[in-house]
């Protein structure tokens, strides 16, 4: 199954990079400058391995440093910190600050036009938009102004059914189709009008005449450049040459769920002067989110989206479960009904994939790993087919029994055996956290399951 999470797989090996890069320096005492000029060093490898561009990377590694000599490293007791928070920053400004904030027009429809490569994604992005528009309380419609392709239009059509949004073309001329669409919008009262064109192969003069010629026709509140993010450097190419014939408001980066190395996705505004509005990482209509600077850095920079996380555990996770959880835990007396009470307690918090996603220090294999709903739906039902001797004493469980647990539970004897052994492997597990929960610093751990899901096996 794959999971609603949202994390672009593309910047997991600068993740990673970064990851080793500041543990090593966490594990230092004071910072003088050979120091400093090290991690400096390592950090702009590590950039140019994800195949950050080379102009983007020069700048950013002199205001990095300009900022560590300006915050006199030398001179403090906690150099490391400092280090990644000036690199934080420095990053969340390279991806261009803050998110862009959409507005409307007073006079509607507000229009959208998206242009791009073939093959970058418009159409998808198109119809993602919509629904994003849709979500946003917006009455949004299609225009489907690419007429080079002759599937174009209809696989637009087919997309708009997906996202119940109405799409409208006909076989004219793209700039006509583009005017009578947005006209069609204000005739129908859709307050957005979403404009796909068509895309080339290569960058030509044709091309940009053809999307100038919709665009002035249409006069755009919104110009979206749509870039396929597994084409390296040359999306920055691709982004300067729009950018010089359309004046571009934002783009869409496509394609984030690919594996190839994603830094020339982090050069664009830079490059272009204008921000990342949105980022595409799968097929599905739903694969789609605002690009947000400052959550993005702290992805790449291993340090999970823990603003989310906190705001999500502490809005979902019920404290008096956990309270009695840790009690539990503490008397050697975890039982699966506790377990069954801690999954419970995690799937209120939103698909399992995104919340790994937002915790720092989980190793990537497990991010990507196939973690679903369905998994602990099983669990559940596996549990709640034993009798409650059965669950606080697992071990009781014998061969006949496992047989008609499966039987109840519409499961089979090998998922039974496989939920009995991950349970004994937590439990095993939350005696070396009720081990260090009583240890000499008095530091407790909390949430131990939800900390060490990673030992499950969950497929
Ligand atoms: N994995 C993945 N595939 C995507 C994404 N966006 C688009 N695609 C796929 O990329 C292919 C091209 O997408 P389209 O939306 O048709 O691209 P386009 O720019 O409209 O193409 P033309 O109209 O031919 O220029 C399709 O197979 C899409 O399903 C994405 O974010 N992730
Ligand atoms: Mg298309």
């Amino acid at each position: 199954m794959r999971s609603d999470s949202l994390v672009p797989r593309m910047f997991d090996s600068l993740t990673d990079r970064f990851e080793g890069i500041f543990g090593r320096l966490r594990g230092r005492g004071r910072l003088g400058e050979p120091e400093i000029d090290e991690v400096l060093r390592e950090i702009r490898l590590a950039l140019l391995e994800a195949d950050v561009n080379f102009t983007v990377v020069k700048g950013l590694l002199a205001r990095i440093k300009a900022r560590c000599v300006e915050a006199d490293l030398s001179k403090s007791l906690t150099p490391a910190q400092q280090v990644i928070k000036i690199v934080h920053a420095e990053i969340i400004a390279t991806l261009g600050g803050q998110s862009l904030k959409i507005t409307f027009a007073p006079k509607p429809p507000t229009v959208v036009l998206l242009a791009g490569l073939q093959g970058s994604g418009k159409t998808t992005a198109c119809a993602k938009l919509a629904r994003w528009f849709k979500q946003q309380g917006r009455n949004p419609i299609m225009v489907g102004a690419d007429l080079q392709r002759p599937a174009a239009v209809e696989q637009l059509r087919v997309l708009g059914s997906q996202v119940t949004v109405p799409v409208f073309s006909e076989p004219t001329d793209p700039v006509e189709v583009a005017r009578a669409g947005v006209a069609e919008a204000r005739d129908k009262g859709r307050d957005v009008c979403l404009v796909d064109t068509a895309g080339r192969l290569a960058i030509d003069a044709e091309m940009m005449e053809q999307v100038r010629q919709i665009s002035d026709a249409v006069q755009p509140h919104y110009t979206f450049l749509v870039i396929d993010a597994m084409t390296g450097q040359d999306a920055v190419a691709t982004a300067e040459a729009f950018h010089a014939t359309l004046e571009i408001d934002g783009v869409i980066l496509s394609k984030l769920d690919g594996d190839a190395r994603g830094g020339a996705a982090l050069s664009v505004k830079e490059v272009i002067g204008r921000p990342i509005a949105f980022a595409s990482v799968g097929e599905r209509v739903a694969d789609f989110e605002q690009f947000h600077p400052d959550r993005m850095a702290d992805r790449i920079l291993g340090m999970g989206d823990v603003l989310t996380l906190i705001e999500t555990v502490e809005r979902e996770y019920d404290k008096g479960v956990a309270a009695k959880a840790e009690q539990a835990l503490l008397e050697g007396q975890f039982t699966l009904d506790d377990f069954l009470e801690q999954m419970q307690q995690i799937r209120k918090m939103g698909p399992l994939q995104s919340i790994i996603g937002m915790m720092p220090g989980i190793p990537k294999e497990l991010k990507n790993a196939d973690i679903g709903e369905k998994e602990i739906g099983r669990i559940e039902a596996v549990i709640r087919s034993m009798t409650p001797e059965e669950r606080a004493r697992p071990d009781l469980v014998n061969g006949s029994r496992r047989a008609r647990i499966a039987n109840g539970s519409g499961t089979s004897i090998s998922d039974v055996n496989l939920l009995l052994k991950q349970f004994k492997d937590v439990a095993k597990m939350m005696k070396r956290f009720g081990g260090a929960a009583k240890g000499p610093k008095g530091k407790r751990r909390r949430m131990p399951a939800l900390a060490d899901l990673g030992g499950l096996d969950l497929k």
